[in-house]
Parts: C-alpha cells; structure tokens; sequence
C-alpha cells in the first residue's frame, strides 16, 4: 500500500474525497477480490437488488460477522489501518463494515446522491470511505462526489426506493433538510455542483470521507461491468448522534448500527467494531 503524502493529507481535509492512485497492488488488489467473492457465495441478511424488476436493478449486500473474519486479516496485512491513521491524524483507526455493489449487463444507472451519515448514528471528521472497484473506469462511470460537502449542511439520505424519485426522504423534513434534486441541477447548469470524479485503474480507490455527498457510477456499453468493494473505516473523532425517533423509508433496519448504552456526544465505540489500531 502507498504511503499518505501531504498533499493527499491536505486534499482529503480541504476537499473530503482524494484519488488514491495505485494505492493497492496487483496481489493486494487481489486479496480484496477474495474478500467480495466471499460476500457473494455468502450473502447477508441485507443482500438485495436494488430497483429490482427495472433496468436499475443492481446486487448490494453489506457485511455480516462471518465476511469480518475474512476481512479482518485481510485489512491488516494491507495496512489499511496506517494509511487512515495518516490520513486523518488519528491514533486509532476501527473498521465500520463493507459494502458492496455490483452494476453487471451493459446499462444500469446511477446510484442516487447522498451521504452515509444519515444512515448511521455518528458523525465527525474521522471517517472513510474507500472505494475499490475491480475494473478500470473512465470517470463517468466512477464514483462522483461534491467537492467540500463533508463539511456542508447533512442532508436527509435518499430512501432508495425508486430511481426516479431520487430526493425521497429517509427520515423526513421534521428532521433533516430533504437532499437537493443535483442531477436536475446539473442538467440545467453543468457548473451548479463542484463534482469530482476520475479515470480509476485497478488498483486505485477513491477515499472520501462518508459524510461527502457521492453518486454516480453508472454502466454503459462501453463500461458495461463494475464490481466495487466499499470498506468503512473511523478513527478517533467520531461521536454519537442518535438516530430521529422515527421510523426510517428504508429496506433494511438501520437500528443495526446503534449502540444502545450511549448518549449524544459520546465517542462512538463498540465491541462489534473490529479496532485496527
Ligand atoms: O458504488 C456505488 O454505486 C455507491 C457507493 C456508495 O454509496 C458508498 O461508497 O457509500
Ligand atoms: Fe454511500
């Protein structure tokens, strides 16, 4: 694994999102293919097609405790757990989950904006996203995200119940501001979003910080496949911020990532989070 440079230290700050450019080997790389692979002969209890029966439809599946002992030591032995630590300035460094997505058939579209903060009971600067895809993209079909979000206004999340109804409210508007419609945006100005993507290589990642608003990443023929492992990490400057006592429009339960015995502004810690460093 690469070594953090300042300049990668200073982007991911300023901008919430860097392009980690060959940041694993070919063997490395390698070691990730192992862990999706055994996400998909073993899915879990989330796993889904997402928009299933459209032309959007599309694999997702989130960890369970038996993909933790195949990424665990995977995780180690990369030395993913160093590279955050530079990245953020951290001491420590805890592994959230993964989260993976397969766009398979030549035309699926985009996955909707939004920011994993919503969806989990935490915030704070120490967090990451990093986002491995196994097939080289060009950066329209690599994941985009809006430069300087992660530290711009957290929005509701997107329920993900319909693809064309992309600002459908997770939570609702008594609790979170409801996502703005940025593909319309855009549509009528190019320049209405600062939007960051880039041509990937395999072996590159995008690391963005989970709060950064990101979407995108759709196949086309010309880039029919895409078969992406998303692994989560904190460090030590994440707290608790319990979930709105409400109930969710979302297909799976959330109240999976809270953690019963804290109150708002504690650290966020908890036994089932596997700690790296
Ligand atoms: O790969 C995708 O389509 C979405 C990725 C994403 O939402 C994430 O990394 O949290
Ligand atoms: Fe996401």
């Amino acid at each position: 694994m690469i070594q953090v440079t300042e300049a990668m230290r200073q982007a991911f700050a300023s901008d919430g999102v860097i392009k980690a450019e060959g940041l694993l080997s070919t063997a490395e790389l390698a070691e990730c293919r192992r862990c999706l692979d055994f996400n998909l002969a073993n899915p879990g209890p989330t796993a889904l097609d997402i928009y299933k029966g459209t032309s959007d439809s599309h694999y997702n599946d989130l960890g369970t405790a038996k993909s933790l002992e195949v990424y665990g030591p995977m995780l180690k032995k990369l030395g993913f757990a160093d590279f955050l630590a530079d990245l953020w300035g951290s001491e420590h460094v805890w592994y959230f989950g993964e989260e993976i997505f397969i766009k398979n058939g030549g035309e699926v579209g985009r996955t909707l904006w939004h920011q994993d903060t919503p969806y989990f009971p935490a915030e704070g600067a120490h967090l990451a996203n990093i986002w491995i895809s196994f097939e080289a993209l060009p950066a329209r079909n690599a994941l985009e995200v809006v430069r300087i979000s992660h530290v711009g206004p957290m929005y509701d999340g997107a329920a993900f119940m319909d693809s064309k109804d992309p600002t459908r409210p997770l939570w609702g508007a008594e609790h979170f501001p409801r996502l703005p419609d940025i593909e319309a945006e855009r549509a009528e100005d190019p320049n209405s979003w600062d939007v960051l993507s880039w041509d990937l290589e395999p072996g590159d990642a995008v690391v963005l910080h989970s709060g950064a608003l990101h979407g995108g990443a759709p196949v086309d023929t010309a880039c029919p496949t895409r078969h992406t492992v998303v692994l989560r990490f904190f460090g030590d400057d994440l707290r608790y911020r319990p979930f709105p006592d409400a109930k969710p429009d979302y297909f799976m339960d959330l109240r999976a990532f809270d953690v019963g015995s804290l109150k708002a502004g504690d650290l966020y810690r908890g036994e089932h989070f596997l700690q790296l460093r």
